[in-house]
């Protein structure tokens, strides 16, 4: 039989992504992204680009995963500082952000090319289809802090980004962020 997953509340920190009562976080440094930015970085970098908290639920097609995510500023050679983006394993799972603080955009691609980029701030949403890998960049000079919720047998996939990018980067060009093509992108096969 399936165990019974019961109500719960979490208090958020819309400033921090912080949770009351704090749940499991997982942090991304800098060396660990190495071959994701445009740059090299330096694999043993340890400085931190962002953490993850997420409120724990079955992994089941009828659950929902709800996480913060906080993406520190900073960049490599103008590049923003950015998740590291990926596929829903279960291609079809979508999902939404909600901006809580900083200014930012979520970069998104179809394993056909097609690529989008929505701005992520305070009191924003944005609606990520099935199939349709996303990443985030933090834009701003402040912490980029937001919400996402996904269909809980989801899964993630970072393979497929790892090897063939996204079809765009995003780069500081006269003081403002803008996407620019990624010279490295290989569209992934549709049909794999
Ligand atoms: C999960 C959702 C987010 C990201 C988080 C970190 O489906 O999209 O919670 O996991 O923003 O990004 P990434 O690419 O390292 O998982
Ligand atoms: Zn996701």
């Amino acid at each position: 039989m399936t165990p019974e997953h019961l109500p719960s509340h979490t208090a958020l920190d819309l400033a921090t992504g912080a949770m009351d009562p704090e749940r499991a976080v997982s942090e991304r440094r800098l060396g660990e992204m190495a071959g994701l930015f445009q740059a090299d970085v330096d694999p043993a970098s340890r400085e931190l680009v962002y953490r993850v908290r997420t409120i724990p639920a079955p992994e089941r097609a009828n659950e929902l995963l709800c996480a913060t995510t906080v993406i520190e500023p900073g960049d490599v050679d103008g590049e923003p500082y950015m998740t590291a983006g990926h596929f829903h394993a279960v291609r079809d799972r979508a999902e939404v952000y909600v901006g809580f603080a900083g200014d930012g955009l979520v970069v998104l691609a179809d394993a056909r090319g097609r690529w989008r980029c929505e701005p992520l701030r305070s009191a924003s949403a944005v609606y990520i289809p099935g199939g349709w890998a996303h990443r985030t960049v933090n834009t701003g000079a402040e912490r980029l802090v937001f919400l996402s919720t996904w269909i809980a047998d989801a899964g993630h996939d970072y393979e497929v980004i790892r090897t063939h990018g996204f079809p765009i980067a995003v780069m500081r060009r006269g003081g403002r962020a803008e996407p620019v093509p990624n010279p490295r992108y290989r569209a992934p096969d549709p049909t794999a």
